[in-house]
């Protein structure tokens, strides 16, 4: 049975910690790590070695991607922040864009808002802010989102890395 593990984190405005803490924590631990944008950090500094990232509204370099899709074995991810398609508003284009690659798992951030949720064949993950929560949940957050054979599980963790267990899912392939 194929299974991965992805650290997936999000719109850090400014705050390199952070994103170096993460990275050492899970570096070589799981499948891939990705940042969704608004990192505000330069598009060549080395701690983006090892780290899937996409432009955020705030990030103004343009040695960003706007989207980036990777393929393990058998499953597709697509990653993007989330302004583009303009998800303040609505879901349409988000999914538009996930159908569009025929993705297992969609990636955004933008909205400071730790989420999982299910459309069509696709989970839809937000990981929350590592810097500015908004919302109900307010707790600096991350994910670790696990694919098998048969299902995508979605945990969020605190900056301490301990499970933030509320708003654990698990969602069916
Ligand atoms: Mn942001």
């Amino acid at each position: 049975m194929a299974s991965y593990t992805f650290l997936v984190m999000s719109d850090s405005h400014g705050d390199r910690h952070v994103v170096e803490d993460i990275k050492q924590h899970y570096q070589g631990k799981v499948t891939a790590l990705f940042h969704n944008g608004d990192s505000e950090l330069p598009s060549t500094d080395p701690i983006w070695s090892g780290i899937e990232v996409v432009r955020g509204n705030c990030d103004y370099d343009n040695g960003y991607e706007d989207t980036n899709v990777r393929h393990f074995g058998e499953v597709t991810l697509v990653q993007t922040h989330g302004h583009l398609q303009g998800i303040n508003f609505g879901w349409q284009r988000l999914d538009l864009l996930a159908q569009s690659e025929d993705a297992d798992v969609c990636l955004y951030g933008h909205l400071h808002r730790a989420d999982a949720w299910k459309n069509g064949k696709t989970v839809f993950v937000n990981p929350g802010s590592v810097l500015q929560p908004r919302g109900e949940v307010q707790e600096k957050l991350y994910a670790l989102v696990g694919v098998d054979d048969d299902k995508i599980s979605v945990d969020f963790y605190s900056l301490n890395h301990q499970l933030y267990p509320s708003l654990s899912k698990v969602f069916e392939r």
